[in-house]
C-alpha cells in the first residue's frame, strides 16, 4: 500500500485528482477553513448541488459523506464529509472521524474514482487533536486499501506544518 499513499503540504483546491474531500458541516451550505476555500474556488455549481442533496435527503450526519461536481476545480468531484467536533474524546469522536475516511473512500469507489485527496478533517475549528487525527486518518486509509484495490492514489494535503509532520510520521511508521 505504501506507494499508494502520500502526504504533501499545500492547498487542496489546486490538486488534480478524481475527487477531493471537503471537511464540511452538516448543513452542507459552506463555511470557513477548507470548506470556504473549496466553495470559493469551485464556484456556485457546488453549492447548488449541495442544496439539491439537502432537499432530497436532509442534512449530512457526522461521519457520513455525499458527492457533488467539482465545479471549476481541477478535481472532477468534491466529496463532502462531516467530521466530529472534538468535545472530550468520550463522544465517539474517533469512530466518527474514521467513518469520514471510510465513507469518503467508499463513495469515491462507487463513482469510479481512482485518485482522491484528503484534508486533515476536524483538525481546524472542530478541534480534534492533530496527532491522534493523523493516526486515525492514516490507519483507516491503510486498512481500506488492503481490501479495496480500485483506489490507486490517496494524497493527504496538509495546510499547516504540524499536520504535515504528524501525517508524515504516521506514514513512515507503516513503511518499516
Ligand atoms: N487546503 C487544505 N487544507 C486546508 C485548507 C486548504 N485550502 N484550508 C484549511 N485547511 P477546518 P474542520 C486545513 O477548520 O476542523 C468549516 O467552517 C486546516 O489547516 O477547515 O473539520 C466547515 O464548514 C485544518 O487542518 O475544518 C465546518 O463548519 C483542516 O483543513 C467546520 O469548518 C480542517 O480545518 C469543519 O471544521
Amino acid at each position: 500500500m505504501s506507494s499508494k499513499v502520500e502526504v504533501i503540504s499545500g492547498d487542496i483546491t489546486k490538486i488534480k485528482v478524481d475527487a477531493i474531500v471537503n471537511a464540511a458541516n452538516s448543513s452542507l451550505m459552506g463555511g470557513g477553513g477548507v470548506d470556504g476555500a473549496i466553495h470559493r474556488a469551485g464556484g456556485t455549481e457546488i453549492l447548488e448541488a449541495c442544496r439539491k442533496i439537502v432537499a432530497k435527503q436532509g442534512s449530512c450526519k457526522t461521519g457520513e459523506a455525499v458527492i457533488t461536481t467539482g465545479g471549476k476545480l481541477p478535481a472532477r468531484f468534491v466529496i463532502h464529509t462531516v467530521g466530529p467536533v472534538w468535545r472530550n474524546g468520550e463522544h465517539e469522536e474517533r469512530t466518527k472521524l474514521a467513518n469520514c475516511y471510510i465513507n469518503s473512500l467508499q463513495l469515491a469507489v462507487n463513482n469510479q474514482c481512482t485518485t482522491i485527496a484528503f484534508p486533515n478533517i476536524s483538525t481546524g475549528v472542530y478541534g480534534f487533536p492533530k496527532r491522534e487525527a493523523a493516526a486515525i486518518a492514516v490507519g483507516t486509509v491503510s486498512n481500506f486499501l488492503t481490501t479495496n484495490h480500485q483506489i490507486e492514489k490517496v494524497i493527504f494535503v496538509c495546510f499547516d506544518e504540524e499536520n504535515f509532520e504528524y501525517v508524515k510520521d504516521e506514514l513512515s511508521k507503516r513503511l518499516i
